[in-house]
């Protein structure tokens, strides 16, 4: 019978070879062969695809990997704001921009808040609550203060996230023995732009920080921008660091940027003009194709986006988003919204799998005896 679809044009050739046995033939499913993709120069074939090739494929390797049409869902909480050391060029809340965001700093929020808010986030149907803080790193002063909220928000049923900044390879163990399940901490870009987004750390920091949380056995979330003026050999060359860790993030934000007036890269992009959604998809595509078994999320900039460029967001492979009308300090499109989109798409909720605090002990509901379990892969 006849290929449903092939892959022919000149610029996509050298792919046919990685595809050749995914791509499903009439009344056929696609075969449970997921090509490995390692090196940069297949990385940069794939971004070179014909759009809709390209998301076929991401959609069928997404269905090796994942149940079809279940999304997981997070709510973001921001837990201390503004006033950040860091420069980050994009960001409303670095110190260093201040003066022309106007942004409206917070000293930490309470336990009691930050519970009660979690706890509205369970009530909506969210399986994560992600807690966000602006800080070049935590002090020794904040890390009882973080253990206390990471507890807490577990005892309510929910997975754990959180953003601090660096993390020194002690606070990584602190923060896994509370039973933390996910550390967000973005490369943001490709190694060579990242000088032109922050001057205040580098990559390496980054990468540094990166590999505490992974050696503590937390779950590692680490995704990027697309849209910051970076060119598309930056956004493969930010893949391509995903595929040289010793293992790909179990979660990957793809954040759209949203230009903020006041901040260097925002206020470059609100006069030079956004990069189109396409690309962002693409990248979405690649992303999934890439690191097959990861979560990858849909995060900052789906406020401004239509229903249909988030239906091919999922299309491209993402199955996780931000819900809730709040990121950190930015809009979020809207929980009605969501819940319209989502019915209307066929997609589920994914419910909660918190990890147990590390070597906590438990009991095996068949054998009865008590064992030590680390739930972090
Ligand atoms: N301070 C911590 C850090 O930098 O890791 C955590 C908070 S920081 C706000 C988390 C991530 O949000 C950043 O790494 C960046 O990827 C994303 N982000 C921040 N501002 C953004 C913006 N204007 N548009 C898109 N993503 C943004
Ligand atoms: C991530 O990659 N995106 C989220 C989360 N990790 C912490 C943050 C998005 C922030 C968007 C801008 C703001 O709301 O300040
Ligand atoms: Fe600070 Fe994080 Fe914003 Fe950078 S992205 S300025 S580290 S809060």
């Amino acid at each position: 019978m006849a290929g449903l679809l092939s892959i022919t044009e000149p610029t996509a050739k050298s792919t046919d070879e990685f595809f050749a046995s995914t791509i499903p033939t009439l009344g056929q499913s696609p075969t449970n062969t997921t090509p490995t993709i390692s090196s940069r120069e297949q990385i940069a074939q794939l971004f070179d695809l014909p759009l809709m090739d390209l998301l076929l494929q991401a959609q069928l390797i997404h269905r090796e990997s994942f149940v079809a049409n279940e999304v997981q869902i997070s709510t973001l909480l921001s837990i201390k704001t503004g006033n950040c050391p860091e420069d980050c060029g994009y960001c409303s809340q670095s110190g260093h921009h201040r003066d022309k965001t106007k942004l409206q700093a917070e000293k930490r929020i309470d336990v009691d808040k930050v519970v009660a808010a979690a706890k509205r986030a369970k009530a909506t149907g969210s399986s994560r609550f992600c807690m966000g803080a602006a800080w070049k790193h935590p002090s020794a002063k904040d890390m009882p203060y973080v253990v206390e909220l990471i507890k807490e928000v577990k005892d309510l049923g929910l997975e754990t996230c959180m953003t601090l900044g660096m993390l020194n390879p002690d606070q990584a163990t602190q923060l896994a023995d509370a039973g933390l399940d996910y550390y967000n901490h973005n490369l943001d870009t490709s190694r060579r732009y990242y000088e032109q987004v922050v001057s205040t750390r580098s990559y390496d920091d980054r990468l540094d920080t990166l590999s505490n949380v992974r050696n503590s056995g937390i779950n590692v979330c680490s995704g990027n921008i697309v849209g910051m003026g970076e060119s598309r050999d930056d956004r493969i060359d930010w893949v391509h660091e995903l595929l040289k860790m010793p293992k790909a993030p179990e979660s990957i934000p793809v954040n759209l940027l949203v230009p903020i007036a006041g901040t260097p890269i925002g206020d470059k992009v609100l006069a030079e003009g956004e990069l189109s959604v396409l690309e962002w998809i693409r990248t979405i595509a690649v992303t999934r194709i890439c690191c097959p078994s990861s979560y990858v999320r849909l995060s900052a900039g789906r406020e401004s986006l239509s229903d249909a460029e988030q239906s091919l967001a999922f299309m491209a492979g993402a199955n996780s988003f931000f819900y809730g009308d709040k990121l950190l300090t930015t809009g979020n499109a809207s929980q009605s919204g969501d819940d319209r989109l989502m019915r209307e798409l066929g997609l589920t909720k994914q419910f909660a799998t918190p990890r147990a605090p590390k070597a906590l002990p438990v009991l095996d509901a068949m054998s009865g005896h008590e064992s030590q379990v680390m739930l972090a892969d």
